[in-house]
């Protein structure tokens, strides 16, 4: 090297080193030190990593055709296609979002006839998940009684995380007994006894999400009748209408009844599942208020709540959902549709269930058929369901919820043997 050159190397070194230090030290004391690390998503990642080609992954809450396809439903792709030969614009919509989408979803949720139409509050949002999050937000704000939800045990996972950030304190209530794998209702009803007078209570209107455990529609009368009586607020999440039977309008039974018995609830909407329009992120919240003047108020204030959190919900996705519950041909087509995805969960809980019968499983199986949604909840402990991903290839969360959805005629099989070997 020329020594002007060594000389220039060893300046342009020397004014690094500093910077190389500067760095160093802002690195130590960074803006984001002390941001801890969380845990990772585990189910996907390891079912990713898995090189094994007949792996299963029943960890994802999506549906999933016979050949273990993500599906979209025929009425959405129509209901796209008309929407795009429109040549709509892309203005935004209101804070509340497409009218003609949320007046269908409300009609879709209460039955077209329902006394809480005109006294109801709704707005367009980003999905269930972005409508429970509306819904926590006004609760914490504006509920007059103790800011406390209580949510059953288990529930999904994300309900505490959403209502803990929206401000409220998350308690629990008996839900599901892992002795019966069915409703502890005896447990339910006591905690709706004990809790203080005015509580809110969040109830999973069908299809339970994870154990796949309902209460029937007696049931369901008495719950209102004690929430009555304990003058308690009924919250409750819709993520599956059509999902659990097949039929919408027997899926909406439980906020139907509440309704009709004068509970002015509130409910979180999702058209994800029932819709297949996962991505889209369409649902609704909405609130029924006592009189057209309170309407007026509330609505004001969810309106002032949404602005500053998105100022407005996404166009597209409503647009279809929009155009399916409008049009009478389409409509009758996603019922049919929606049926056709809850009758092939049906038919995949039974197929499971007889084969594992006929591999001479000891185990009494019934819940898996008893159970209802696209989830059971096998019974299976962590360890249990740690040796199906490692050893069989078989990927759900570890609490021994599997996504029955993503069981295919092709695997159910395999399945069956993996558990057996498993719990026998
Ligand atoms: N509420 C319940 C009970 C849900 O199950 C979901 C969707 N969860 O699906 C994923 C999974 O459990 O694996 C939601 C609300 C919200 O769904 P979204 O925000 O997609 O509409």
């Amino acid at each position: 090297m020329l020594p002007a050159l060594r000389v220039a190397t060893r300046q342009a070194a020397a004014r690094r080193a500093p910077a190389l230090m500067t760095l160093q030290a802002a690195r130590a004391g960074s803006t984001w030190a002390n941001v801890a690390q969380g845990p990772p998503v585990r189910v996907t990642e390891a079912f990713k990593a898995d090189p094994f080609e007949q792996k299963i992954n029943l960890g994802v809450g999506a549906y999933r055709d016979d050949q273990g396809k993500p599906y979209v439903l025929p009425s959405v792709r129509t209901a796209e296609d008309n929407v795009i030969a429109k040549r709509l614009n892309k203005e935004y919509l209101g804070i509340t979002g497409l009218p003609e989408f949320t007046k269908s979803a409300a009609e879709l949720a209460y039955g077209k006839g329902s006394s809480a139409l005109d006294r109801l509050v709704i707005t367009q949002s980003i999905s269930g998940t972005g409508a429970l999050r509306i819904g926590g937000a006004f609760l914490a704000r504006f509920f007059p009684g103790a800011k406390t939800i209580y949510i059953p045990t288990p529930s999904w996972a994300n309900h505490k995380a959403v209502f803990d950030d929206s401000g409220l304190k998350v308690e629990q209530y008996r839900y599901y007994n892992p002795k019966t794998i069915g409703l502890d209702f005896e447990g339910m009803v006591a905690d709706l006894k004990a809790a203080p007078k005015g509580s809110i209570f969040l109830f999973h209107a069908c299809a339970h999400n994870p154990t796949g455990v309902d209460p029937s529609p007696e049931q369901w009368k008495e719950i209102s009748n004690v929430v009555k009586a304990q003058g308690h607020y009924a919250f409750f999440d819709m993520a599956y209408q059509g999902f659990a039977s097949g039929d919408t309008n027997k899926d909406a039974f439980a906020v139907r009844h509440f309704v009709e018995q004068g509970h002015d609830i509130c409910l979180a909407q999702s058209f994800a599942k029932n819709m297949g329009l996962y991505g889209e992120r369409v649902g609704a919240f909405s609130i029924v208020t006592a009189s057209p003047e309170e309407k007026k108020r509330v609505e004001s204030q969810i309106k002032i709540l949404v602005r500053p959190l998105y100022s407005n919900p996404p166009l597209h996705g409503a647009r279809i959902a929009s155009e399916i519950l409008n049009d009478p041909a389409l409509y009758q087509q996603w019922l049919g549709e929606v049926k056709g995805m809850a009758e092939r969960i049906i038919t995949m809980r039974a197929l499971l269930k007889t084969n594992l019968e006929k591999l001479g499983s000891a185990h009494d199986w019934s819940h898996i058929t008893s159970q209802i949604g696209m989830f059971a909840y096998t019974g299976l402990d962590p360890a249990s369901m740690d040796k199906l991903a490692k050893e069989h290839s078989v990927y759900a969360t570890k609490n021994g919820r599997i996504s029955v959805a993503g069981i295919t005629s092709g695997n159910v099989g395999r399945l069956a043997e993996a558990i057996y070997k498993v719990k026998g």
